[in-house]
């Protein structure tokens, strides 16, 4: 394999959330557009209007692009922004989770249903109940739990709730305050909602300290993924601001995880996100950089890139700019 490699070039794609599915390796990524709107710190600049679904034999195989799955015009409830979602299947059903504006500009999350990991995916009429902010993932633990991971920050929103409740002027806590943290939640059994109230994601230093809203370094950001290696659980996420990925270990679904380090240094583009997959005994990093289009923030192109361990269990780490 060319290590890393672009899956496609024919439309730019970011967030790659792989999984795989019936023996082959699908990936559902948010599809980039040129919008035209200017760049901010909210994030206007990704106007995404629907979702293709992607799949590879192998991974130096070629990639299919299954055309569009979910299309914003076609959700009940959209306002805009389509931002980066994931896939689970239950059952032969498969489950697409994205992350939308509601008709009032409140990111909400959704679930649209189809019986083939390409789709095309029917969406519900309504966003999951109690739902909020973004780039939900979804995992599945070995005991048949599901799991979905959610939350970001600035244009994602998170600052403008706590105990998933939206507060007034909703802002980032104080430097030495604890961090703002992802949010985890048991699915419920049908797939459609939350099975429970989604909990804080708690990320402790190396002294058993809950990371600190200053530490821009090292705090969540965005881009939540989980996954398992010899039996512990890995969070990783992006750092924003900092453009770092990150990881943290837990011994369960909930936490507490405890900071690792850096999977993936700052790529060429503001985003950093990314799915982590094991394939025919290998384990890939699966992410975006704005290299094709010249640095365009909001065009984004998926990669891909060998992952490795070291015998601790610790993730190296991988230069973005490579
Ligand atoms: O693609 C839109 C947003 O950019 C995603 O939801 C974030 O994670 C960032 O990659």
């Amino acid at each position: 394999m060319k290590n890393p490699r672009y899956l496609v070039d024919h439309m730019f794609t970011a967030d790659p959330a792989a999984h795989v599915f019936n023996g082959k390796i699908y990936i559902y990524p948010s599809h980039d557009i040129e919008s035209g709107i200017p760049e901010n710190d909210l994030g206007d600049h990704f106007d995404m209007r629907d979702y293709h679904v992607f799949s590879l034999d192998d991974v130096e195989g070629e990639v299919t692009d299954h055309g569009v799955a979910l299309d914003v015009k076609d959700i009940p409830w959209s306002g805009r922004q389509l931002w980066d979602s994931d896939c689970a299947e239950k059952d032969g059903k498969f489950y697409l989770y994205f992350p939308l504006k509601d008709k009032t500009d409140i990111f909400r999350i959704g679930v649209a249903i189809s019986d083939k990991p390409e789709g095309p995916f029917l969406p519900q009429d309504a966003p999951m109940k109690g739902s909020y902010s973004i780039d939900p993932c979804v995992f599945k633990d070995e005991d048949g739990s599901y799991y979905m991971y959610f939350g970001g920050l600035w244009g994602g929103q998170l600052q403008r709730y706590r105990n998933n409740k939206a507060i007034e002027c909703g802002q980032e806590p104080a430097d030495e305050e604890p961090a703002l943290t992802a949010r985890v939640t048991r699915l419920s059994a049908d797939m459609l909602e939350f099975g429970e109230e989604p909990k804080a994601l708690v990320i402790l230093d190396e002294n058993g300290e809950p990371l600190k809203a200053g530490d821009h370094d090292r705090r969540f950001f965005e881009a939540s993924w989980m996954h398992k290696y010899q039996g512990k659980y890995y969070f990783s996420y992006s750092t924003g601001n900092t453009h770092k990925l990150c990881y943290a270990i837990g011994d369960n679904p909930y936490g507490p995880f405890t900071y690792q380090g850096v999977i993936l240094t700052p790529v060429v583009g503001w985003t950093t996100h990314h799915s982590i997959v094991e394939f025919k005994g290998k384990w890939y990093l699966f992410h975006h950089d704005s290299v094709p289009s010249g640095g365009k923030t909001w065009l984004r192109s998926m990669k891909l890139v060998e992952l490795n361990y070291d015998e601790n269990g610790k993730i190296e780490t991988i230069e973005g700019t490579a």
